[in-house]
């Protein structure tokens, strides 16, 4: 006879093992996003002057995703600390004043300019040990993001593998793809920034990814672009130091660290164009980097392209 039960996520981070207070904060942030999810498809989109399902007045869809991933969170009772995108200052849970605990770093809606125009966003999310949200990236102990497209789905990996969950109609999540695994090196790249702006050492590796067939995918949302690299297996996705922000425009802690763990740990690479994303010394909100992010032959590539200033 046929199965009909597909494993959900909770279900698969017990059978892997995973810490219960490190399950839990993914688990919850699976549960927030349903809430998202559900406010971008009814069409509540900060509108001013209109009230909104979950509160009194209307807020932003991203300060809404904000509140509404802050207080799952919070209700693990098994966070510490945590920092967001749409805050400037550390938020602390004093609630929970025991030793361990974790520390939790997201953008609850990156690429929300691109709400209005029905393209896919997402929310991303790093975890440390601990109570100190500004930890290098090679400390992580989970990360995750939240895709909102035609389909939602959750990818997550806590140190066993990088796994895909998507949204069915019943509000689970169920897993759709286990153990992904980026190929050495892929055809596509994604290219952020403006051309007018590339340094030129950048502008010679975009010419040479174009010379050599490389296919331009590119949606400007983070979250979508890295996931199609992550599950086509491999490509190159950028976002250069430019002449107008010589760091960039990604963030470290909230973009650039969970995406580089989560491409790492599917055996991909993310560097700064000189060394590991991961490695890089973390001690601001607003820090950014330059990224070069995807399979190992197209980041190498790159490190050496840049490398011939
Ligand atoms: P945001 O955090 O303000 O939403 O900006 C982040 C977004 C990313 O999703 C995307 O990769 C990048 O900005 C696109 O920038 P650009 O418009 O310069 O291509
Ligand atoms: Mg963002």
């Amino acid at each position: 006879m046929q199965k009909h039960v597909k494993r959900g996520l909770w279900n698969h981070l017990m059978k892997d093992g995973i810490e219960m207070g490190l399950a839990s904060i993914i688990y919850e942030v699976g549960v927030a996003s349903k809430y998202v999810n559900h406010a971008m498809r009814t069409g509540d989109l900060g509108l001013a002057g209109t009230s909104n399902l979950y509160g009194e007045d209307q807020l932003a869809l991203d300060v809404l995703a904000d509140e509404i991933i802050k207080d799952r969170l919070d209700h693990t009772g098994r966070v510490r600390r945590i920092i967001s995108e749409e805050q400037s200052e550390i938020i602390i849970f004093d609630r929970e004043k025991r030793s361990g605990g974790y520390a939790v770093c997201y953008d609850p809606l990156d690429g929300s300019s691109l709400v209005d125009v029905n393209l896919s966003v997402g929310t991303i999310v790093a975890i440390y040990a601990g109570e100190d949200p500004l930890q290098d990236g090679s400390r992580q102990v989970g990360a995750l993001y939240v895709l909102y497209g035609p389909r939602t789905t959750l990818v997550y990996s806590a140190g066993h593998g990088v796994h895909e969950f998507t949204l069915n109609s019943l509000g689970e999540y169920v897993l759709t793809r286990e153990n992904i695994r980026l190929k050495e090196s892929g055809r596509i790249f994604s290219p952020g920034g403006l051309r007018a702006d590339y340094l030129p050492e950048h502008e010679k590796l975009v010419s040479h990814l174009e010379d050599n067939g490389y296919k331009l995918r590119y949606s400007g949302g983070f979250v979508p672009d890295i996931n199609q690299i992550l599950l086509k297996g491999g490509g190159l996705f950028m976002y250069p130091a430019t002449t107008k922000a010589a760091s960039g425009k990604l963030r470290l802690p909230f973009e650039l660290n969970p995406m580089a763990y989560l491409m790492e740990a599917a055996g991909g690479a993310a560097s700064d164009g000189e060394k590991p994303i991961l490695e890089l010394k973390c001690h601001d909100l607003d820090q950014r980097s330059p990224i070069y992010i995807g399979s190992r032959e197209e980041v190498a590539l790159a490190e050496k392209i840049l490398s011939r200033k």
